[in-house]
């Protein structure tokens, strides 16, 4: 292509996208640039292009919020590649159906959710809301082993495993209420995974206390991250909101608002000043191994609330939301939110905090930054870009600039403005939560869009713009719709990811089938046989493209009806399905996975079962035939 000619297309992505609207009114004879000038916006035009055939440079990884799961989208190019069911249920693959599935769900859950779901006729929650997805790490960076993810309405921890990006660990938090900020520790690795728990509750929350607002704690947890098991806890003063770990493996940080311990709006935003709490997780252990907690749950609880030796409470303006700690290892942005600033924290003081130093002498800048700071990102190169949610801006601001205003020298930190579309809540830029944060793009994850996109109805998309922050200043360049209602992302550089195109046949996934296939003696892999066990039946089968290996089996009215199925194609992207007509159920079948699902056989009759997922020219004809005897 020549440089012309990509000026063209550069100049035909700006008509199509962010520029449409501007540009109707400020097209000019020359080629129609108007506002965006011509030189920088086709450079940064440039650099979100990926064109068909080529990859992207990250991997990005979207919460859904209330959608429940997590998303796999291109960036910068803004495609989305894959969706990751978690809490919610799929009707695509199966997910909350299937017993493999369903395994994941139910196992974590506390055994009084158990049976009140069961009381509902459930067998887990089937929706979630998901706001944090982080991956894990060593020594400060990814290390694509994991990625763990928060439910904040269901109380619940997730993992997913990023060999196959696929969920294989769901925990319910005991002595919580809902979980919304979530990190992973981040050295020497991941190691504990923290979580927030937000609202405040009566401990143990029974029916024993009801309106003592004043007895009511939010909690702290520290998930193990390889176990999945919740290490211990801390009581805390406060609601808990968002938090962070150091580059040192010795603090957690969680925002906390609610330093009045209200119960309504009024209350909660009555004091001038909230706090973010310091968690000394070197004392936290000794106290663990101490014995000083009081087990509750089955959990190791600690009490760190003011006075304690394992929390410190540092003073900031009125409900601080956002918690990010700088790839400098030194510095924790905390975002004001109600307060217009960003206040920051040097963690290298924090000794002197915790051996009884001022807590506010831990504060090194507090910059002015505009309406509704919410999040802040960074570039590696000392440079912070904080959301303005009401100001529904982007800014860009130096951190050694902030401190030294704050010292009081004559020194702006703002060094660029700009717009976003519109009220932007997470932000993140490449690899920015990392080590090796690199500077290239920034995410702003906006949660309007208005009049961005064609119209859809009163509920509108949200909207993700891209950004370029290669140079000094932003360059806006590329707006992003996306479905309810994700919070937050990570951009993780595309060699961090080695995900598997084909299955171990000794995937502990099916772990229980191929125990049961072995009792029933059938070969999982390529048996098929009906194994009937008073009224239980199993069913096993493998596929091969374009066949199920029984085309056909009978059963009898009532009988419960396990089958399982399992994909013996070897090649990569050849995912078969099975989708039981009439039943409610469909499940995925990747290349060499074992996916089973029971139910009762209670309609008489001929169903046919077929693949769903297209796999090969006579893919519509893969398919057999269930029939049901009646009973009388
Ligand atoms: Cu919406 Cu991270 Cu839950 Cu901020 S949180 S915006
Ligand atoms: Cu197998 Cu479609």
């Amino acid at each position: 292509m020549t440089d012309e000619r990509k000026g063209l297309s550069r100049r035909g992505l700006f008509q199509g996208t962010a520029g449409a609207a501007v540009l109707a009114g400020t097209a000019t004879a020359s080629g129609g640039l108007g506002l965006f000038g011509a030189p920088k916006a086709a450079n940064a035009a440039a650099s979100v292009e990926v064109a068909p055939g080529e990859l992207d440079d990250y991997y990005g990884f979207w919460s859904s919020g209330q959608c429940g799961e997590v998303r796999i989208i291109g960036v910068p190019s803004m495609r989305e590649l894959m969706r990751v069911p978690v809490f919610n249920r799929c009707s695509a693959t199966g997910w909350g159906q299937t017993n493999e599935s369903l395994k994941v769900l139910t196992e974590g859950l506390l055994p009084e959710t158990k049976e009140f779901l069961a009381k509902r006729g459930m067998k887990t929650y089937d929706n979630g809301d998901l706001h944090h997805p982080h991956m894990s790490f060593t020594e400060g960076t990814y290390d694509g082993r994991y990625l763990f993810m928060n439910d904040k309405a269901n109380t619940r921890v997730a993992r997913i495993r990023c060999d196959i990006m696929k969920t294989d660990k769901i925990i319910e938090i005991p002595n919580a209420s809902d979980i919304h900020g979530l990190r992973p520790q981040k050295y020497p690795r991941t190691g504990y995974v923290f979580a927030n728990g937000e609202h405040r509750v009566p401990l143990p929350n029974d029916g024993s206390i009801l309106d003592e607002p004043e007895k009511y704690h939010a909690i702290f947890t520290a998930v193990d991250g390889d176990s999945m098991e919740v290490a211990w806890q801390v009581i805390v003063d406060g609601n808990l909101d968002n938090c962070d770990a150091d580059y040192e493996g010795k603090w957690a940080f969680s925002t906390c608002y609610n330093s009045e311990g209200g119960v309504t709006l009024a209350d909660m935003t009555a004091n001038e000043q909230d706090w973010v709490v310091i968690f000394n997780i070197e004392e936290i252990e000794k106290g663990v191994a101490a014995g000083d907690f009081t087990e509750m749950n089955g959990v190791k609880v600690l009490d760190g609330r003011h006075g304690s030796k394992y929390t410190a409470y540092i003073p900031i303006s009125t409900s601080p939301h956002g918690c990010n700690m700088a790839p400098d290892k030194k510095h924790l942005c905390i975002n004001g939110k109600l307060s217009p600033t960003v206040s920051v924290i040097d963690v290298t003081k924090l000794p002197e905090v915790f051996a009884g130093a001022d807590p506010r002498s831990a504060v090194v800048a507090e910059p002015q930054l505009g309406l509704g700071p919410l999040h802040t990102a960074f570039d590696g190169r000392g440079n912070a870009f904080t959301t303005l949610f009401l100001d529904s801006q982007m800014v860009k601001w130096n951190i050694e600039d902030a401190r030294k205003a704050f010292a009081g020298e004559d020194v702006d930190p703002i060094i660029d403005k700009i717009d976003v579309h519109y009220q932007p809540g997470h932000n993140h830029t490449t690899m920015g939560e990392t080590l090796e944060a690199d500077g290239r793009f920034l995410i702003s994850l906006n949660k309007f869009s208005k009049d961005r996109f064609l119209n859809v109805g009163p509920l509108k998309p949200e909207n993700d713009q891209v950004i370029d922050i290669s140079g000094e200043k932003m360059q806006l360049v590329h707006d992003g719709p996306t479905f309810a209602e994700p919070h937050d992302c990570i951009l993780v550089r595309a060699d961090l990811i080695n995900p598997v195109s084909v299955y171990d046949r000794n995937d502990p996934m099916w772990e229980e089938a191929r125990q049961q296939a072995e009792k029933d003696g059938v070969d999982l892999d390529w048996g098929e046989d009906v194994i009937r066990d008073g009224n239980k039946v199993r069913v096993y089968m493998h596929s091969v493209a374009p066949v199920f290996s029984l085309d056909s089996f009978e059963v009898n009215q009532g009988d419960e009806v396990t089958v399982y199925i399992t994909n013996m194609d070897e090649v990569d992207d050849l995912t078969h399905g099975f989708t039981l007509g009439n039943h409610g159920i469909a499940m995925e079948l990747g290349p060499q996975a074992t996916a089973s699902v029971t139910f009762t056989a209670d309609r008489p009759g001929v169903h046919w079962y077929y693949c769903q997922w297209f796999c090969h020219a006579l893919h519509m004809e893969m398919r057999g035939r269930m029939l049901v005897k009646p009973t009388a």
